[in-house]
């Protein structure tokens, strides 16, 4: 008789292993690459939850964009498979854990560690943003840890695969805590992809400084009504340098000088006030 327990499932070249976890939407499991031996992530989305209300080729040109993203803190995508039910993403295995695992367990960081953090978090938003790719959904569950410390951060550019969720309305996308949203995402305005992230990252160097969330209400309409007003006060500890950066970027007016400036531009204030005064 044949051993059972050695026939694994098989998708494309892949192998495909135990279980890593859940997210938003979708099932991540461990595989192997039967060619090479490499190990894998692979994200298991249902085709008819995804396709509902997105053009399948709008998603497969972001795919190939996608797959054209090569930074060393972001997680690669290597190439997407599909099956008559399933989306199958391939990216690369990290296998630190996630970032705010740390926080949990430690609590919040010093300054110094958290910079690190930030400046790798800043430089990934960077470089896909100027390939016109977006995260809009940044938040702790996709900021991943390599085996040596640094970040790695997950699903840019998939927002496209849970846009459909996006549009049944803000609770769905954000797993019922829209703590790292942007204002211009919640009043529903035409937002770019530039201050979304840049509002979220805003919010992460926040939790890493402080230990707990700038923006929490147990009430969504409170949450929304302080997430509107950037309604926070930072800890007796935070330094007048960090205090300053989280106050420039979430800074819930779109018309300020900050935030008219272009993507880019931002960029390069939040890197420069972060190297001289934080
Ligand atoms: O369920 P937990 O929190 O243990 O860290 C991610 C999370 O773990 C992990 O899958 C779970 C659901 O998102 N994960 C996501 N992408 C991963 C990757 N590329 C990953 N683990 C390793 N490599």
């Amino acid at each position: 008789m044949m051993n059972q327990a050695k026939i694994k499932r098989r998708v494309g070249k892949y192998e495909i292993g135990r279980t890593i976890g859940e997210g938003t939407f979708a099932k991540v499991k461990f595989a192997r690459n039967s060619e090479t031996g490499e190990p894998v992530a692979i994200k298991i989305l249902d085709k008819d939850k995804v396709l509902k209300h997105k053009m399948a080729e709008q998603l497969k040109r972001e795919i190939a964009t996608m797959k054209l993203i090569r930074h060393p803190h972001v997680v690669q995508l290597y190439e997407v498979l599909a099956s008559k039910t399933k989306i199958f993403i391939v990216l690369e295995f990290v296998t630190g854990g996630e970032l705010f695992d740390k926080i949990v367990n430690h609590g919040r960081m010093h300054e110094k560690e958290a910079r690190k953090y930030f400046q790798q978090l800043i430089n990934a938003v960077d470089y896909c943003h100027s390939r016109g790719v977006y995260h809009r959904d940044l938040k702790p569950e996709n900021l991943l840890l390599d085996a040596s410390g640094n970040l790695k951060v997950s699903d840019f550019g998939l927002s496209a695969l849970s846009q459909q969720v996006r549009d049944d309305g803000l609770l769905h996308t954000t797993c019922g805590t829209p703590n790292y949203v942007a204002p211009e995402v919640l009043n529903d305005h035409g937002y770019d992809g530039t201050t979304a992230d840049l509002w979220s990252c805003g919010v992460i160097l926040f939790v890493l400084l402080a230990g707990y969330l700038p923006f929490d209400d147990s009430n969504l309409m409170n949450l929304y009504k302080k997430i509107s007003a950037a309604e926070f006060s930072c800890p007796p500890w935070m330094s007048f340098g960090a205090m300053k950066l989280i106050t420039r970027i979430l800074d819930p007016n779109p018309m300020t000088k900050f935030w008219r400036m272009s993507g880019s531009r931002k960029i390069i204030n939040i890197l420069f006030l972060m190297r001289k005064k934080m």
